[in-house]
């Protein structure tokens, strides 16, 4: 698995692994077949969830599955909102709701507009992920690889072009990556995804996995209080007040109703 640390001998000329050690900071998803948990990496410090203010377009659907595997995993997790050179005055709403939907005082992820092309942000990211293992997951074409190589020119990797009638990705990455970039500093690359899906997350646990959602809990009227339709619920009210934002609640409850069925 890729992070893993192990054991290893070295008698001969190939070392051998006795063991891998315990993991910690794990990253899942439900797997293709919607069965099985995939490990995506091991050993992270923080997962990196990378998309792009256009081409492909923005998916709240993906970055709210992939925040909510991070935080069921209690692991940090850091929204990187590429491609901002594309950003033109008719973008400029999306970027602003984005800003507004995620931003720190709410839930407490940390949100970087960036470029690989301009370079915009870029310093600001690697100041942030300095001294970790980061795990970088996304869409396919997102720009997930041109991050790493934006940091590290010299390194030997496959960057796609997007398929011009759909602008999405080509799954041009198609094995995860362990890149070092300076010392003790180090980013996972993956392939992107599809869907990053969270039928692992037992349905009420969700409610765990948004942040935004904590100050609230426990200050429902009913203790089993599940944020839907329950009357005195401290989630609904401080979706009332704004203080919760509709599309982050709407996701909660897509996603709720998705393990209904
Ligand atoms: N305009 C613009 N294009 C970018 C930027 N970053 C990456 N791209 C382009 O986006 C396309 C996809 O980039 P990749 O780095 O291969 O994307 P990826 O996320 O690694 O894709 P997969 O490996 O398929 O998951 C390439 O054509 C890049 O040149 C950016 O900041 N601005
Ligand atoms: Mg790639
Ligand atoms: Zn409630």
């Amino acid at each position: 698995m890729t992070g893993d640390y192990a054991l290893a001998v070295t008698t001969g000329a190939i070392p051998l692994v006795e063991r891998i050690l315990p993991r910690s900071g794990v990253l899942q998803r439900t797997s293709s077949n919607g069965v099985s948990t995939q490990i995506i990496a091991a050993n992270v410090n923080m997962v990196l969830v990378v998309t792009s203010i256009k081409w492909p377009a923005f998916s709240d659907g993906f970055l709210c599955r992939a925040l909510a595997a991070s935080s069921w995993k209690e692991l940090k997790a850091t929204i990187v909102l590429n491609k901002m050179d594309l950003c033109r005055s008719q973008d400029e709403e999306l970027k602003n709701r984005i800003l507004v939907t995620y931003n720190l005082e709410r839930t407490g992820y940390s949100l970087f507009p960036v470029s690989c092309i301009t370079g915009h942000g870029m310093d600001e990211l690697l100041e942030h992920i300095r001294g970790m293992t980061v795990v970088m997951t996304g869409p396919s074409g997102v720009g997930k690889t041109s991050l790493v190589k934006y940091y590290n020119p010299s390194l030997e990797v496959r960057i796609g072009s997007l398929n011009p009638k759909t602008s999405k990705g080509k799954h041009t990455t198609v094995a995860t990556r362990l890149i070092p970039l300076e010392r003790n500093t180090a980013v996972i690359d993956t392939p992107g995804l599809r869907m990053f899906s969270i039928d692992h997350i037992p349905r009420n646990d969700l409610q765990f996995c948004f942040p935004e959602f904590r100050h609230c809990l426990g200050e429902c009227k009913f203790r089993d209080c599940l944020h839907l339709s329950e009357p005195g619920c401290a989630v609904k009210s401080a979706l009332d007040n704004g203080s919760i934002s509709d599309i982050r609640y709407g996701k909660y409850v897509d996603f709720m109703n998705e393990k209904d069925s």
